[in-house]
């Protein structure tokens, strides 16, 4: 493939190499949207949010044509000859659609990873000529995943305890999608295809065209842990949709739900394109803990109110450590 990658570019120090882990399995929770016995969702969804911050959907109302017709256009716009994907090119970070092969760590320095990204705002279909079908297809995907979302959002605040409409008024129209393509890899230990972040929204919805890559990072103090952190495979069924928590429903959920850090390891054997849709809070709006969390428990807010769209521009600068973003962040 004419891809951009140039392998000495891309090889990590020591420390950072996804074979200075331990990896795991873990069971990704399946949570089916589908029925309407809301209470039962709501808790599941609220089990998975504090153990592992992330969970499969089922029956969640996407129709498969429309997945397979945004995975198939993703796929063609990789395929096309590496001049043309450039012209999309560039490190202006407000600037959409746009096209780039790196990512920023935490010490601000650049970092290339193992990946080619297409960022794509939810809402300008005229905006690429290439793939045609490109612009047709991103409008039922992301209008199909960002009602989905809304449900988990309903839900979750259901079992929460929250007014069901707690997460409504805020979420924001002008949604982010980023569009991964990993390559085959000569050498999966040498590299990532992300490196280790938490995204800063409310949730991510995340399609797959193959299983494999997707890691969390699993603390020793949920059920499943047993101590000490370490990297399991995001193994979900074909069909469903993958979700995490972002920043924004740690600090909501004082703490309850995860922020789930994530990154992503490469394959020798084949590609991989994967498609995270960002829900998020309105730039302008205020973020809190829930005041009505905050009073149950009689435990404080964790967390300050906040700006969210200064809350981003920071996470930006800072490349999605958790630790640099949640800092902003905590009381
Ligand atoms: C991102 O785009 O921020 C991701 O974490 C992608 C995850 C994936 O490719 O599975």
């Amino acid at each position: 493939a004419t891809h951009l990658l140039v392998p000495g570019r891309y090889i990590l120090p020591v420390h950072k190499r996804p074979s200075s882990s331990v990896n795991g399995k873990g069971a990704l929770p399946v949570v089916d949207l589908g029925g309407d016995d809301d209470g039962r969702i709501a808790e599941e969804i609220v089990r998975a949010g504090r153990e592992f911050g992330f969970f499969q959907v089922v029956n969640h109302g996407v129709p498969e044509e429309v997945m397979g017709a945004m995975m198939r256009a993703a796929e063609e716009f990789f395929a096309l000859p590496a001049d043309e994907k450039m012209a999309y090119y560039s490190n202006d970070r407000k600037k959409l659609p746009r096209f780039h092969t790196s990512l920023r760590n935490g010490t601000g320095e650049e970092v290339l990873y193992w990946r080619d990204c297409l960022k794509l705002g939810c809402h300008q279909p005229e905006w690429l000529d290439k793939p045609r079908g490109l612009g047709a297809a991103l409008e039922p995907y992301t209008a199909a995943v960002r009602a989905a979302a809304r449900r988990v959002l309903r839900l979750t605040a259901i079992g929460l305890g929250l007014e069901e409409g707690h997460f409504d008024g805020s979420l924001s129209g002008s949604g982010l999608m980023n569009v991964n393509h990993y390559p085959p890899c000569p050498d999966p230990s040498l590299t990532l295809g992300a490196g280790p972040h938490c995204d800063p929204g409310l949730v991510t919805v995340l399609m797959e065209n193959v299983g494999g890559g997707l890691q969390m990072l699993l603390h020793g103090d949920g059920d499943a842990g047993g101590g000490g952190v370490m990297w399991v495979d995001v193994d979900a069924a074909p069909g469903a949709l993958v979700l995490n928590f972002g920043h924004q429903m740690e600090v909501v959920s004082n703490g309850r739900l995860r922020s789930a850090e994530h990154r992503v390891v490469t394959s020798a054997r084949g590609a991989r394109t994967s498609l995270a849709t960002f829900v998020w809070p309105e730039p302008g709006c205020t973020v809190a803990p829930a005041q009505e969390l905050v009073l149950a428990a009689g435990e404080g807010p964790l967390y300050k109110p906040h700006s969210y769209g200064e809350f981003l521009g920071a996470y930006l600068a800072e490349g999605g450590v958790k630790e640099a973003a949640m800092a902003h962040l905590k009381h």
